[in-house]
């Protein structure tokens, strides 16, 4: 929580002295553990807060500032990882930023006084990313930095190579810098995040740190396998493309192939922006990625020249930093699940808020160290953010709100659902159950054989797998293909019908091809990507069980550790059995090379939902591309829709689909993503 801040003018020079001192040692280690550990001690919003104060504060004591402080170099922090440095031609300046209307209405005012008149602003989303510089030699892309302290970044050219939406050749063979911001969408974020959960690592706390631990890795093969994505937005160079405003930069950038984001605006008058603001505050929600404000550019070239910059930030830019949502509630539970991989994962269960445009409930709580190390204890009142905009997360407990009697939570010994005593592996956080006939772990991991990107089983999620186990008609993934009609008919709900649909959705899976066994065997670390990888690469399950650590490492994209939990999946007896079952049940195991559906296409197995006036493309037209990209597209919206594409005048499907809390995109929004998966090929 931010400390009540006593006024400037009210302190002695002692006290200012010493809050400084504080200050600056507190936010040296928060900007450590942000940028060399990617791990931040305290929220964003808390940190420019006390950045903000000691700003102010060594404004009116200037006597003590030290070199050391924080403020005195670019981000206030000291880069300080193996990664080769690179020194920045021209300083990589960071925007300054404001949190309030009034202040933005002070930045302009300052503004138009130097200038002597009324600018034209550009305004743009301010991406919630980390910044990095692209140099391009004659077209060619021959080295990428980031920021590192502003005048030294880290050399990342063989890490940024590997993001597809930064091309390596420019449509013109031209030769210059340019810079912009490397994010993580927001959907790749939570799917990482769920995988390092079910695999007992650290989850990421936003996708920005997601996004420079996956790009600050001296392991290529690591930043390939997430998805990165960018947008470019300056150049100190603009003389070479020709252009003499922020907005026909932009522009020109996307011409050369460059990504921009396309929701930037050109306005002459500051109502406009508060405008701009007030909508994106709302919309920030259903972008593909993380903003965290506002970006006001003065729009002409060369009246940012005559503004210039100071040591740190340029005058003729500022961000607009959007407020923290955050909302406080009672933790009434602590519930712990048990995944496939037998990890034992705590969620907090709370009194429902509003937050961030949806009512949440439930958060995360990921392990029992990020547990005690908040110390939250049942009937403990919370403060409750999105991490990234998304995933629900307790930021502290109000302390003074805490009941007299609670008593520190007891971290259980006991698996729930097998009561078997639950373990701590080394080297990881997570507690895991390790017995191999768990009933929980069973289920999960026959749920995720199942599943959509897995064996693609329609109609057996996990209602039907716990009936199934329950009347002991299957017990591992095997026997799944031993299934009959009969057996099924005897379960409630089930009749003739679905029960044949079942059946024949259970034989068809016997046709995948081998990544999706691959990936639906559920091997430690194995996503629905490195299974591909693997079938690509060994074609048969027998070559991939066969195969070295050493192999396997060699495929493009598969890192050791990978490799490594490949190996010793393969090395079990049970692996082996079952593997033999699946081939006498005639499961397929080889690499079917003629999958015309991409798999990684974002739309792969999503089941959409088209409604309103389309403008840019006819709805059959829309429809065919979904469906070519793997997607199922329906004609009503429900609890299973993954995303409602909403054109014109949308009516209820658009109301029912925000009840529900689907995802909603416009036209817009899809024509953004299906270029992207045009460069993603
Ligand atoms: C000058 C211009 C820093 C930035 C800038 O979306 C400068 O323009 C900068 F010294 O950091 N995060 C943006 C974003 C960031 C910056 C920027 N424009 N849209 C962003």
């Amino acid at each position: 929580m931010l400390p009540e801040f006593t006024p400037i003018t009210n302190l002695t020079i002692q006290q200012a002295q010493k809050e400084i001192a504080t200050l600056q040692t507190d936010l040296l280690q928060y900007g450590v553990a942000y940028y060399e550990k990617d791990a931040p001690m305290v929220e964003d919003h808390i940190y420019d807060a006390l950045y903000a104060r000691l700003v102010a504060l060594e404004a009116k004591f200037p006597d003590f500032i030290t070199p050391e402080s924080p403020t005195q170099n670019v981000g206030g922090k000291n880069v300080k990882t193996d990664l080769a440095k690179v020194q920045h031609p021209a300083p990589m300046l960071s925007l300054g930023d404001v949190f309030s209307i009034e202040e933005l209405d002070e930045w302009d005012l300052r503004t138009s006084k130097s200038l002597g008149f009324k600018s034209e602003y550009n305004l743009e989303l301010k991406i919630d990313g980390l910044a990095v510089a692209l140099k391009y030699e004659n077209g060619v892309l021959i080295q990428a930095s980031t920021r590192g302290n502003g005048l030294i970044g880290e050399d990342v050219t063989a890490n940024v190579k590997t993001i597809k939406s930064i091309p390596q050749t420019l449509n013109e063979p031209i030769t210059i810098e340019v810079r912009g911001e490397i994010y993580m969408p927001k959907t790749s974020f939570a799917t990482l995040n769920l995988q390092r959960e079910a695999d007992g690592l650290e989850a990421f706390a936003n996708p920005r740190n997601a996004a420079a631990g996956s790009l600050r890795q001296l392991d290529t093969r690591i930043t390939k396998q997430r998805e990165l994505s960018a947008f470019i937005y300056y150049t100190a160079e603009p003389e070479k493309i020709g252009v003499t405003t922020q907005s026909s930069a932009l522009q020109r950038f996307s011409e050369l192939g460059l990504p921009t984001d396309k929701h930037n605006v050109v306005i002459k008058n500051m109502s406009e922006i508060k405008k701009f603001i007030s909508e994106y505050t709302i919309k920030r929600d259903k972008l593909s990625y993380g903003i965290d404000g506002v970006v006001v550019k003065v729009n002409q070239l060369d009246m940012q020249v005559e503004l210039g910059n100071t040591v740190k930030i340029p005058r003729w830019a500022i961000a607009y930093k959007f407020p923290p949502e955050e909302a406080l509630t009672v933790v009434h539970d602590i519930e712990w699940t048990v995944g496939r991989t037998g990890a034992v994962t705590p969620t907090a269960v709370m009194t429902p808020v509003q937050l961030a445009g949806t009512t949440v409930k439930r958060a995360s709580l990921h392990n029992p160290d990020y547990l005690l190390a908040k110390d939250i204890r049942i009937g403990d009142t919370v403060t409750l953010h999105k991490a990234g905009d998304i995933i629900p997360e307790i930021g502290q407990v109000i302390l003074d709100k805490r009941p007299e009697n609670s008593e520190i939570y007891q971290i259980p010994m006991d698996c729930p659902a097998c009561n078997s005593k639950l373990v701590h592996l080394e080297g990881e956080v997570a507690l895991r159950c390790i017995n191999p006939f768990c009933s929980a772990q069973i289920k999960e991991k026959l749920t995720h054989f199942a599943s959509r990107n897995a064996m693609n089983i329609d109609g057996m999620g996990p209602r039907v797998v716990s009936q199934l186990l329950k009347a002991e008609y299957i017990k591992d993934v095997a026997s799944i293909y031993r299934l009959d009609i009969d057996q099924l008919l005897t379960l409630d709900k089930f009749k003739e019908k679905s029960a044949t649909n079942l059946i024949q959705a259970i034989e068809n899976s016997k046709r995948n091809s081998l990544e999706r066994l691959v990936f639906g065997l559920g091997i430690r670390m194995v996503g629905s990507k490195a299974a591909r990888l693997v079938a690509e690469q060994f074609k048969t399950l027998s070559a991939i069980a066969q195969a070295s650590k050493d192999d396997i490492a060699k495929v493009d994209g598969i890192g050791e550790m990978i490799a490594k939990s490949i190996v010793q999946y393969f090395s079990m007896p049970e692996s082996k059995q079952l593997i033999q079952e699946l081939a006498d049940q005639n499961v397929n195991q080889k690499y079917l090379s003629d999958v015309t559906v991409d798999e990684n296409s974002f739309f792969y197995g999503k089941r959409i939902v088209l409604t309103g006036k389309l403008e840019i493309n006819s709805r059959p037209v829309v429809t065919k591309w979904l469906e070519n990209h793997g997607a199922k597209v329906s004609s009503s919206v429900s609890a299973k829709t993954d995303l409602l594409i909403a054109g014109i005048d949308s009516g209820s499907k658009l109301d029912k689909a925000k009840s529900l809390g689907v995802t909603v995109w416009t036209e817009q929004n899809l024509v953004e993503a299906q270029a992207k998966e045009g460069n993603d090929k």
